[in-house]
């Protein structure tokens, strides 16, 4: 456990000096009290003349043996008022006790390589089949690949804070292991892990921008391929994270990438030893390095726990008429999801779906097969419960159907929303989101800015215009949002329009927001938790459902029908092919007519960045009707072998409209046109998509 003590010259420094030594050494169990056990962490922040306070506290304890001083950090904070700066201490604590002196080699190798091919990072990180990642020196090549990046665009590498972990999928415990002997070999001397080598990718984000008082590590490498199955013969990833706690950017990955095709030799301690990641606490190696395994939710949980009012949602669960699951598919969310739901918000235990972790996400012989994915098609225990089928419709009376379902994806950064027998559509769920921000208190200011993937539906798009906030439309991917995040930022874009708190998301059951810089599925979750809580806040009343509050939100906005085919193991020249066809068609296509509809615009997404005003290119092809209707074709960057294309559909239809047809049906035509005008059939030789969703 870890916890923060901001120290203030309003209260006398021997109370601060009582708090902190009494979280050092726990608390017994009292009368009706339940004991506290002792804090691993204790992490003491300090303004102006609190700063003497702070360096007390930690000298007395540090004098008494009860804990070590870790690190102290000083730097400038901004405050408001004419000082307009003002000098901030940072000392971190560990408790003396849970620290243990292990002994090994320091000793750095330097081991002979020669470049694999193939380790360009795709959409999020480099994602290949497990045995490929376990072949010779392939995940050494890429991590000291990403390092030599790092030293050579001047990140503190030597010295310095990483962090490692993954969503729990074969082989994650071994690689961690791995890197973090490079990362000793790299100069890096600390090394923060969570237990059991677990991370969520929103959690890794957390940790970097909040754990210590924040900002402490120069970065993390996360293990994972998402929801792609896990196991020997299935898939493993790997991405690096950067100091800001968001996906390294393509400047960044561009450069590892250019590194593996060079790169000669790798540097690892090999006597560095293997570190119990089962056992919460400090290592210190050789009196040098500092390990730290902690558990994998506290930063994250409790940063949620100040963005959303976990109050107002226990009341909304303690209502005799409100019932939810949560299924973590095996994967890395489950020690969240019990965090979270049973342990701060009172639920009972059967709100828990498969809330193990598992090394294949439970495998073959799920009703998943192993597809750690929040959709329709995959998510089968979770849709069946909720009383609906793959495409959404209500199955069956609906009796004892609960009225609130979701689900994370592996990694824990997606999330699906369901009401009872009712299914939001990822991109409607970012726009309801969007129109009820005001309910959440991270939000309470106002948004002030929000973002799509060009692929998401344009429902954000209405909610922006009304509410008058600048909304972006980037590349896929949660690396283009990372800018507009830190627009403003002092330490990264001091100039730029400011666009936090910010609101983002993409039709691939991905939503998030600034307060980390990944997607995340539980902030998702508890997005729609808090706007059910400010609508139910009266008991008396029935209960306002997920459907009825999708359905009102069409009366006011209209509904954009929306759907995705995906082709999947296509062979790559043949997708490729066809994008390329299609590209060279587009000039001719403006103001044409197929199957009577008109087109209006035909392009190959670029994006050029508002913040740093870089451009990305080739995104993926985007054709839109006079009607308002839109088709685009895009490559997936995140299969480990062959490609997969995507093909996404849109049709808007007016308040006045007929609000209530399935979005499958509605899109039927336009996917028609959207495959004669590609000849996909013809060139990949496939005629159905292989999942829709
Ligand atoms: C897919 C999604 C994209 C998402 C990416 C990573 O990428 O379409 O929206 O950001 O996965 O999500 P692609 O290139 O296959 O379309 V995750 O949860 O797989 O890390
Ligand atoms: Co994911």
């Amino acid at each position: 456990m870890a916890v923060e003590l901001r120290l203030t010259t309003s209260k006398p420094a021997s109370f601060y000096l009582r708090a902190a030594r009494s979280f050092l050494e726990g608390v017994p169990a009292k009368d009706d009290k339940a004991a506290k056990p002792p804090v691993d962490t204790v992490t003491l922040t300090a303004l102006g003349n609190a700063i003497s306070v702070a360096c007390f506290i930690g000298g007395t304890l540090e004098k008494e043996g009860l804990a070590t001083i870790a690190s102290v950090r000083t730097k400038w904070t901004s405050v408001a008022g004419p000082m307009k700066h003002t000098p901030n201490i940072t000392v971190v604590l560990k408790r003396k006790a849970a620290e243990k002196a292990l002994s090994g080699s320091l000793a750095v190798t330097n081991e002979s390589t020669s470049p694999i091919e193939g380790q360009k990072p795709g959409t999020s990180g480099l994602r290949k089949k497990t045995k490929v990642f376990m072949g010779k020196n392939y995940l050494e090549n890429f991590v000291q690949s990403t390092f030599d990046a790092l030293k050579a665009t001047g990140v503190p590498v030597e010295g310095g804070t990483i962090v490692i972990g993954g969503d729990g999928r074969y082989f994650n415990k071994d690689a961690t292991q791995l890197i973090a002997k490079m990362s000793v070999a790299n100069g890096v001397k600390t090394i923060w892990m969570g237990n059991d080598a677990l991370l969520s990718t929103p959690a890794a984000s957390a940790v970097i921008r909040t754990r210590e008082g924040g900002f402490v590590p120069f970065g993390a490498f996360i293990l994972s391929a998402s929801h792609n199955p896990g196991g020997l013969d299935e898939d493993f990833g790997i991405k690096f994270n950067c100091e800001n706690g968001g996906p390294a950017p393509e400047k960044v990955t561009e450069k590892i990438f250019e590194n593996t095709t060079k790169i000669s030799e790798y540097k690892i301690c090999k006597g560095f030893p293997t570190i119990d990641l089962t056992t919460k606490g400090t290592y210190v190696v050789e009196g040098k390095i500092r390990v730290d395994v902690f558990d994998c939710a506290e930063d994250h949980v409790g940063l949620l726990m100040k963005v959303f009012d976990f109050e107002a949602i226990k009341k909304l669960i303690a209502r005799k008429d409100f019932s939810m699951v949560y299924d973590s598919m095996n994967g890395v969310q489950g020690p969240y999801a019990r965090r979270v739901f049973i342990d701060e918000l009172g639920a009972p235990e059967s709100v828990l779906m498969n809330a193990v972790p598992k090394e294949d996400f439970g495998g073959k012989d799920t009703p998943s097969h192993g597809h750690a994915d929040p959709n329709l098609t995959y998510a089968v225990e979770l849709v069946q419960k909720m009383g609906t089928n793959k495409t959404g419709e209500k199955v069956g009376s609906g009796d004892g159907v609960p009225e609130f379902g979701a689900a994370a994806d592996g990694d824990a950064d997606r999330n699906m929303i369901l009401g009872k027998q009712w299914f939001v559509s990822p991109s409607d769920s970012l726009a309801i989101i969007a129109a009820n921000a005001g309910c959440i208190p991270y939000f309470k200011e106002g948004l002030k800015g929000c973002a799509r993937s060009m692929p998401t539906s344009g429902a954000l798009d209405l909610v922006a215009k009304k509410k008058k906030i600048p909304c972006f439309v980037v590349p896929t991917g949660w690396k283009f949002f990372g800018n507009l995040m830190d627009s403003g930022d002092e330490r990264y874009f001091p100039d730029s329009d400011i666009y936090t708190p910010f609101l983002c998301g993409e039709e691939s059951f991905g939503t998030g927001s600034s307060h980390v810089r990944e997607k995340d599925g539980m902030w998702a979750v508890l997005a729609w938790l808090q706007i059910l809580a400010s609508k139910n806040q009266d008991e008396s009343k029935p209960l306002v459902s997920v459907e009825q509050i999708t359905k009102d939100h069409w009366k006011v906005y209209g509904r954009n029908y929306y759907c995705r085919y995906d082709y999947e193991g296509v062979s790559s020249e043949s997708a490729s092919t066809m994008m390329k066809n299609l590209i060279e068609k587009l000039p001719t296509l403006k103001g044409t007519e197929m199957k009577g509809m008109k087109f209006e615009s035909a392009e190959n997404f670029e994006y050029n960045d508002p913040v740093d005003k870089s451009v990305s290119s080739n995104q993926g092809v985007q054709i839109c009707f006079t009607d308002g209707s839109r088709i685009i074709f895009r490559l997936s960057g995140t299969g480990s072998a062959g490609a997969t294309i995507r093909l996404y559909l849109e049709k808007y239809e007016k308040p006045s409209g007929n609000l209530d047809l399935s979005q499958f049906e509605v899109v039927k035509p336009l996917a028609e046109l959207a495959l004669e005008l590609s000849d996909l059939s013809n060139l990949t030789g496939r005629n159905e998509p292989t999942v829709i969703t």
